[in-house]
């Protein structure tokens, strides 16, 4: 038999699982740079265990040959979203880019797998770039909610306990739980736009403060440093006060102040240049 060189095998499905997850971390970062509410809550990435491939393999009969093929999920990533409405969103996302090609969808959540397993997923095409050159390869993205990651990571340890012979009253409690999964994520649809509204207001706050702070840091190299001070403690009066629309009001002025400086800054420089010529 032919030796299986399975760390070899394995790199571009490492590349790829490091690629994709930031590459998705940065869509959630692009969302929050721009005041968006991101659909995206957090990025996890694996590849699978050697053990669990040649355990597919055996379970579905499936060969070398059809190996990378078959076993669409050696590199996975799965996303978690806040809310049932999410899920779409990322997946409009995902259909959306060049860099990957949906290959085939498995939609778990509009029908729930019989264990009351739900889960929105997608199989994609993906070239990574290796020493050894360009590898098309495929990769398993699992989109779902918090609510139904809760449930499915639960009920994957009781799978891996009882290796497919639950317990019929165990079963029994999964299926009662998958139930009340889909109630919590309809119960909190409810609540999206309020959460939505929150979040976008917070994040829109914190981007507000790191704006003003590093405008701050900015006229503190270049201006009077008793001005600077005093603009500081005008900005903390402010802050303290937790009103959004006053420190909008400050982040303009300081704008305004920041490039009377810089222009000031900007002719001095011009002076200097001409005093050497
Ligand atoms: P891992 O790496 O342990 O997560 P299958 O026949 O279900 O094994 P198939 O048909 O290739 O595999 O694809 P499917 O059904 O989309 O399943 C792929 C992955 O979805 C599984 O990977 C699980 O992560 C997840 N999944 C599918 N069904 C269930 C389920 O009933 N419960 C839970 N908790 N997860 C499920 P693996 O193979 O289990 O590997």
């Amino acid at each position: 038999m032919e030796i299986r060189l399975w760390r070899e095998l394995l790199i571009p499905y490492e590349l790829a699982v490091k690629e994709l997850v930031m590459k998705f971390n940065h869509l959630k970062k692009e969302h929050q740079e721009k005041d968006l509410y991101s659909p995206i809550e957090e990025v996890t990435g694996r590849v699978k265990s050697i053990n669990s491939i040649l355990e597919k393999m055996q379970r579905k009969n499936i060969s070398w040959e059809e190996l990378e093929e078959k076993v669409e999920d050696i590199a996975g990533v799965r996303i978690i979203c806040q809310f049932y409405e999410d899920i779409e969103k990322v997946a409009d996302l995902i259909r959306n880019r060049s860099d990957m090609q949906v290959l085939e969808i498995k939609d778990y959540v509009t029908h729930m797998k019989e264990s009351g397993y739900r889960s929105y997923h997608m199989i994609i095409g993906y070239s990574t770039e290796t020493l050894e050159g360009k590898k098309e390869i495929r990769a398993e993205i699992q989109i779902r909610t918090l609510a139904m990651n809760f449930w499915a990571t639960i009920e994957h340890s009781l799978q891996y306990k009882y290796k497919g012979n639950m317990p019929p009253h165990l079963a029994e409690r999964l299926t009662n739980a998958a139930n009340s999964i889909i109630q919590l994520d309809t119960e909190m649809s409810s609540v999206r736009n309020e959460v939505m509204d929150a979040q976008n207001s917070m994040l829109h706050q914190s981007n507000l403060v790191a704006d003003i702070l590093n405008n701050i840091e900015n006229l503190y190299h270049y201006s009077n440093k008793r001005e600077v001070a005093k603009i500081q403690d005008e900005f903390y009066r402010i802050y303290k006060r937790k009103d959004l629309k006053q420190l909008e009001r400050f982040h303009r002025e300081l704008d305004i102040i920041a490039e009377g400086y810089q222009a000031q800054a900007l002719n001095f420089k011009g002076i200097e240049g001409s005093w050497q010529r």
